[in-house]
């Protein structure tokens, strides 16, 4: 076995709990939901048995109302942990929020890795109920987008984009920050940021987790990868010989939002819309590029310039820059405020692939297959040095790498 591919096999090894795997031991120690998905993808190669239980473990905390929670708890690990912990969210063994919807899309890979039409029969309805949740729970703005609620739903945490936003909630206090025990604060978000994450989040969970407070934000990203969700679940639908005319519809229609509502053709990119002002974040950050990933998008050769300019240097740099590298606020190794995180270049490499550009493609996996091996894993990277930051060992830099190794052979 390649020696890369067997040290990011270890990696998963270490991290995994029997039923699901943390993304971290020391910063993340229980289930994540976006992680999850981008775990099942390299598990696939080397268990489709336990990626299979991945996405089930996930999915066996899924709330009546059809939402998939951002975190699961293990309830062997100490509640000091992490914080927010389970008793801050009054709601069981996991959290309130929910992360950008890419596990439709985890499951047709692990059933094209070993066919198990059990697994897809079983998680189908899970999945088209957790669609369902969000476009009724959360068109806030009414044009057919989904609004996060909180920065920690887009998985994007720090990103600049959620500054301007984040003015009006006022920075909580009197809690103790366990991730700066390990990591180091110059790579984390700042002291108010995580004030104002925790109040919005108790503000959320004193509604019941149902009130669009005082954050509603359409994400291009978010909503793209519910669109490109939905073709998947056409396919899985396909497969179980079940109707998919509806999921290709419902694609359609998120991506027709997109366009008609976040995309700037003279700036050739998608913002985010702040839902209460109704008014675009002019920030450039890697989540406007994620639209790439839908096969039909129209202004693909647009965006693609953009990301190929001098804002992203696609090819040029280390990965995918979370951050405008021209804007003054570009910090390379701050908390998605430049770096360049692995399941953001794997995503924006999928979309070069729907778009034909394979040297492209290319290039991006060999950097990301580089710079994870020499980094031990690392949560994110500098883009421009390729230097290492926040924690190593982290499970979706791993998993997708077996994934792009896998790939190539
Ligand atoms: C909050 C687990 C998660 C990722 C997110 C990443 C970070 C958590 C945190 O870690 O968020 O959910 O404590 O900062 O931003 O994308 O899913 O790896």
């Amino acid at each position: 076995m390649n020696v890369t591919r067997e040290r990011a096999s270890t990696v998963l090894a270490g991290n995994w709990l029997g039923a699901s795997t943390v993304p971290s031991r020391s910063l993340y120690p229980h289930q994540w939901s976006w992680d999850s998905a981008f775990i099942a993808f390299g598990l696939r190669h080397l268990s489709p048995e336990r990626a299979r239980r991945e996405l089930l473990t996930l999915f066996s905390a899924q709330w009546a109302d059809g939402r998939v929670p951002h975190i699961v708890f293990d309830p062997d690990t100490p509640a000091e942990a992490y914080f927010p912990g389970p008793s801050f969210w009054h709601a069981g063994r996991t959290s309130g929020l929910v992360q950008p919807p890419v596990h439709a899309r985890a499951a047709l890979a692990v059933h094209e890795a070993e066919p198990d039409h059990a697994f897809l029969a079983a998680l189908y309805p899970q999945l088209v109920a957790w669609h369902d949740h969000l476009r009724t729970h959360r068109d806030a703005g009414g044009r057919g987008l989904v609004a996060i609620v909180h920065p920690w739903e887009s998985g994007m945490d720090n990103s600049p984009v959620w500054d301007r936003s984040l003015e009006r909630v006022p920075p909580a206090t009197g809690f103790v920050r366990r991730d700066l025990e390990h990591g180091a604060p110059g790579d984390r978000p700042s002291d108010d940021d995580y004030g104002r994450y925790v109040r919005l989040a108790a503000e959320y969970r004193d509604s019941g987790y149902r009130d669009i407070g005082r954050f509603a934000v359409e994400d291009p990203g978010f909503n793209a990868l519910l669109a490109d969700a939905e073709l998947a679940l056409a396919e899985i639908a396909e497969e179980l010989g079940l109707p998919s005319a509806g999921h290709r519809e419902a694609a359609a229609r998120v991506e027709k939002a997109l366009q008609e509502t976040l995309w700037d053709d003279a700036a050739g990119f998608f913002f985010a819309r702040d839902v209460h002002t109704g008014s675009l974040t002019r920030e450039y950050t890697c989540a406007g590029l994620l639209p790439l990933v839908l096969p039909g998008l129209a202004v693909a050769p647009a965006l693609l310039a953009t990301a190929t300019g001098p804002r992203f240097r696609l090819g040029r740099v280390h990965g995918v820059p979370s951050y405008d590298l021209t804007a003054p606020g570009f910090d390379p190794g701050r908390y998605w405020r430049g770096p360049s995180w692995f399941n953001v270049g794997w995503l924006v490499r999928q979309g070069l692939l729907r778009h034909g550009e394979h040297v492209l493609a290319a290039r991006l996996r060999d950097d990301l297959v580089e710079t994870a091996s020499r980094t031990g894993f690392a949560e994110y990277v500098d883009p421009l040095t390729g230097a290492g930051h926040g924690t190593r060992s982290f499970s979706w830099t791993a998993a997708l790498t077996v994934d792009l190794l896998s790939e190539r052979t």
